[in-house]
């Protein structure tokens, strides 16, 4: 008997198992620390008042001295201004400070720049720097929304993978840290939702167990009760 409710206690539990989806793993491991393409918005009613943001996620000053950018479509060479992006800040280059100040609501102008952003249709980019290696690439977006923005989810990882690292952010963050983590989701009413956390993990394997637990314990009466009955002839 004891073995036959080992054998429905094991059963159920692999049924459990077989059924609840184990928390996944990142298939992309996210590169090393470099300079980061962290959001860009192309897609505005005024073109010199597009930009792009990147963002330095390292513990090290990176100079931008001699490093370029390109979009894919346009064969020019865009040259960064000689700037250096303190760790964990951002730069913003746009055609027009001006512009780019009349169209969107800007708190701090220290980290906005003056750049070339091409005219053609929107399109991917990436950045070089001054030895000539590529550094990042954002990967390609199925379209721009007019006045939003392609941002990268804040966590600053890089899986070289774009619909893994960026999302569409409807209220665009130049100059600033984006809004949303790998794993949370813009609301309507602008708020975010969080990303499930590690408890909302423990109270799904407790309630898994629980379960599992009931099934084999109705498993093993319905099981006794059987044996009562005689067998048929
Ligand atoms: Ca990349
Ligand atoms: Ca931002």
């Amino acid at each position: 008997m004891k073995r036959a409710f080992f054998a429905i206690f094991v059963g159920a539990l692999l049924l459990w198992f077989s059924v609840v989806p184990s928390t996944p793993a990142n298939a992309d491991e996210p590169e090393e620390g470099h300079l980061l393409i962290n959001e860009v918005a192309l897609a505005t009613l005024d073109a010199n008042a597009r930009w792009f943001e990147v963002y330095n996620p390292t513990n090290d000053t990176i100079s931008l001295h001699n490093w370029t950018y390109y979009f894919s479509g346009c064969y020019a060479v865009f040259n960064f201004p000689n700037i250096a992006i303190e760790p964990l800040l951002y730069a913003t280059i746009t055609p027009s400070i001006e512009n780019f100040t009349n169209y969107w609501e800007v708190s701090d102008l220290d980290e906005v720049y003056q750049g070339m952003v091409p005219y053609e249709s929107p399109t991917y980019m990436w950045i070089v720097d001054g030895d000539g290696e590529i550094v990042d690439d954002m990967g390609e977006p199925s379209t721009y929304v007019l006045n939003e923005s392609w941002a990268r989810y804040r966590d600053a990882l890089d899986t070289n993978n774009f619909t893994n690292d960026f999302y569409i952010e409807p209220n665009p963050t130049p100059g600033y840290e984006n809004n949303l983590a790998k794993g949370e989701t813009n609301q309507t009413d602008g708020s975010t939702t969080p990303a499930p956390s590690a408890l909302d993990d423990i109270y799904l394997v407790l309630v898994g167990v629980i379960a599992v637990a009931g099934v084999a314990a109705v498993a093993y009466i319905a099981h006794r009760r059987r044996r009562g009955v005689p067998p048929e002839t």
